[in-house]
């Protein structure tokens, strides 16, 4: 591999990112094998990344490197390139700590169309120590890469805040859904909005975007030339982007519940689980009385019968073309907001940040 200065990149937006990953893999490696740890654990530590960071969607990624684009309003250098590509694959590093926890809090089954991590026969509870792996692996990225940039404690702050954001929503979850006490009356519409701004919406979609800002240096304040006003840049992107997190969370629950293994890689729990998610919050809304003692009855519990019985509620309730209507409901009211936002030259805003993002997932299968 030639240095990572020379490093080009060709191909598809999906190819090049991918270049990027085998440079950073390879800076990883090394790193690890530079500590002098024995053979089998730099065969661990290799087989930890490649099993759980690269093969998602890559949307939260790719979003980074798309919103430098955007923000920069031109093609990017090779070097600018794998900088804007660094930070778009720490955000996968991300992703992949929580994923790999997650799986084993929610005892899921797959993920990515493979075995949940934890459930590979020889892994089991060293995942746990795997996911401090994946994260820590972020700072050395990030120190590698931007040690000298003058924004570099800004990056620091901004994965440290959104870490603690996102654990803060997983615990919101898990407390909303205790094993063995379901209580219906206990959880809203309401309840799930808090817990998905939490744990989506911060790590998902404001930490891609304003990492892009960081690296382009937008200001935290700017006049906007075209509006006359003040914008205070940060804060208008949270208040797009914390909305699309809750409805990406949305769409995440409706699959869970309406998805085949097949095409979201993952066998859905929140039923058995007794989660507090869109789908249950939004079928008791619209429940008669013999529907709401079915749900009261066989949502949480760990049996096959009992989850059927509760995805026939959601049918009957027509829960498919309730989640229709919200979809179209939601994403009228998101580009609303995202009209208001002021295009102006140079490193500032553009809508354009937040419409590509949202087309992401619009009406996503997957
Ligand atoms: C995922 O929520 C949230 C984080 C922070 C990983 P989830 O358990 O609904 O995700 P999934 O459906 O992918 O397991
Ligand atoms: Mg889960
Ligand atoms: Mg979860
Ligand atoms: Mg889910």
């Amino acid at each position: 591999m030639p240095p990572v200065s020379n490093a080009t990149f060709n191909g598809s937006k999906r190819d090049r990112f991918n270049q990027a990953f085998t440079i950073i893999r390879q800076e990883l490696l090394d790193e690890f094998a530079a500590q002098n740890v024995p053979e089998d654990a730099q065969n661990w530590y290799r087989r930890n990344i490649d099993y759980n960071v690269p093969g998602g969607k890559l949307n939260r990624g790719l979003s980074v490197v798309d919103s430098v684009q955007v923000i920069k309003g031109r093609a990017l250098s090779d070097a600018e390139y794998l900088k804007a590509a660094v930070l778009g694959w720490s955000v996968e590093f991300l992703q992949a700590f929580f994923l790999v926890l997650d799986d084993v809090m929610d005892r899921s089954l797959t993920r990515r169309g493979q075995l949940c991590y934890y459930r590979v026969p020889e892994v089991g509870t060293i995942s746990i120590n795997d996911a401090v792996l994946i994260e820590s692996s972020i700072y050395f990225l990030l120190k590698k890469h931007f040690r000298g940039e003058p924004y570099y404690v800004d990056l620091l702050e901004l994965f440290h805040e959104t870490t603690s954001k996102t654990g803060t929503g997983q615990l919101l979850d898990l407390l909303s859904a205790p094993e063995d006490s379901v209580d219906l009356s206990k959880i809203s519409l309401a309840k799930f909005e808090q817990i998905a701004l939490y744990k989506t919406s911060y790590y998902s979609f404001y930490l891609p975007v304003a990492l892009a800002m960081l690296l382009c240096e937008v200001p935290t304040t700017y006049e906007s030339k075209s509006i006359g006003q003040q914008i205070e840049a940060y804060t208008v992107a949270q208040s797009i982007l914390l909305p699309i997190g809750q409805y990406f969370q949305a769409q995440d629950d409706f699959l869970d519940f309406s998805g085949t293994p097949e095409q979201i890689g993952k066998v859905g729990t929140d039923i058995v689980d007794n989660k507090c998610s869109w789908c249950i919050n939004t079928a008791l809304a619209a429940a008669s009385e013999e529907q709401r003692a079915i749900l009261d009855a066989s949502y949480g519990r760990r049996d096959p019968d009992a989850e059927a019985r509760v995805k026939a509620v959601f049918e009957a309730v027509g829960l498919r073309e309730k989640y229709r209507i919200y979809e179209e409901e939601v994403y009228a009211r998101i580009n609303t907001l995202i009209q208001a936002v002021p295009d102006d030259e140079g490193p500032y805003l553009k809508k354009k940040i937040f419409t590509d993002f949202l087309d992401k997932i619009y009406k996503r299968q997957k």
